[in-house]
């Protein structure tokens, strides 16, 4: 039973911090075949869910998430139609897709259907766009599914995983990379979750950026955004094209698009391809 003075905590053991929530109240607690899924109430963030002991999103602050791994890479291909989302089964990322007038599909492929199960009873805002008729959704594992598709298939394909130990660590690598640039059409554009500026840069961030260019990537670019209740409370996406370069975006569509977005906007998006100098720094010898 929780005591009203009871609060949630995730430690950055390597990091030497710790982020804490106050909560009211347990909502779900379950050991799916693949992960321990915890929904709290919180106090302030309104609901918060947790997978393997680490924050995934709370209802306040879930939009600067969702719409910078989606909007940034849809606004810098040219005319995205076929999307595609590994992980991302709190179907937050599938919604801001599905806001793109231009988008006919997206197939989202989560392994581990508990977490969309979840978003629908506690997180009801996130899942209200599945079941627009573009939306594909399956519970399976995004590597076959990779594996399995056609070469330069889709137009943007977007990897929403959890950070990248144990069974995510292998979304990060040159050998998936690659199998994902040989199913990205010429244009194409790839973006992945990218963990912490601050904790990160000299290492994940950069090794992915390395690795995004070994498998065949013509450019990288990372974007830094806000994130309050990720480890350092700062996070990024990183994104990589095929024979597109990811550093310039189309700004007048990013302009006018008059989408009802909470944080992405054509400023904020100029605004994060200008890197801080320890990133530049820490990525200098890429
Ligand atoms: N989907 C991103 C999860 C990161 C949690 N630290």
């Amino acid at each position: 039973e929780l005591r009203d003075d009871q609060w949630f905590t995730e430690v950055f053991d390597s990091h030497g911090s710790a982020f804490s929530l106050k909560i009211s109240e347990k909502l779900l607690d379950v050991q799916s075949p693949y992960q321990h899924l915890e929904v709290y109430a919180t106090e302030t963030y309104g609901n918060l869910m947790v997978l393997d002991g680490c924050v995934m999103l709370t209802d306040r602050d879930n939009f600067l998430y969702h719409e910078m791994i989606a909007h940034p890479a849809l606004f810098t291909h040219q005319d995205p139609k076929r999307v595609v989302i590994i992980g991302g089964g709190d179907c937050g990322t599938l919604k801001e897709v599905l806001r793109h007038p231009g988008v006919e599909k997206v197939t989202q492929i989560d392994i581990d259907e508990e977490v969309t199960k979840a978003s629908q009873r506690f997180f009801p805002s996130l899942v209200a766009s599945n079941n627009d008729p573009r939306a594909e959704l399956l519970f399976a594992d995004g590597v076959k599914w990779v594996d399995d598709a056609p070469d330069e298939s889709i137009d943007v394909l977007i990897i929403d995983s959890t950070d990248p130990v144990g069974p995510a660590e292998g979304l990060f690598k040159t050998d998936f990379l690659k199998r994902c640039h040989r199913i990205l059409k010429s244009g194409g554009v790839m973006v992945q979750q990218s963990e912490s500026p601050l904790y990160h840069s000299g290492s994940i961030i950069r090794e992915l950026r390395h690795d995004m260019q070994e498998a065949g990537f013509d450019s990288v670019a990372t974007l830094p955004f806000p994130q309050p209740v990720y480890p350092s409370g700062w996070w990024s996406v990183t994104l990589a094209g095929k024979s597109i370069d990811v550093n310039t975006f189309r700004e007048q569509d990013a302009a006018s698009h008059g989408l009802p977005l909470e944080y992405y906007s054509v400023d904020a998006h100029r605004g994060a391809l200008v890197l801080p100098p320890f990133m530049r720094k820490a990525f200098a010898a890429e």
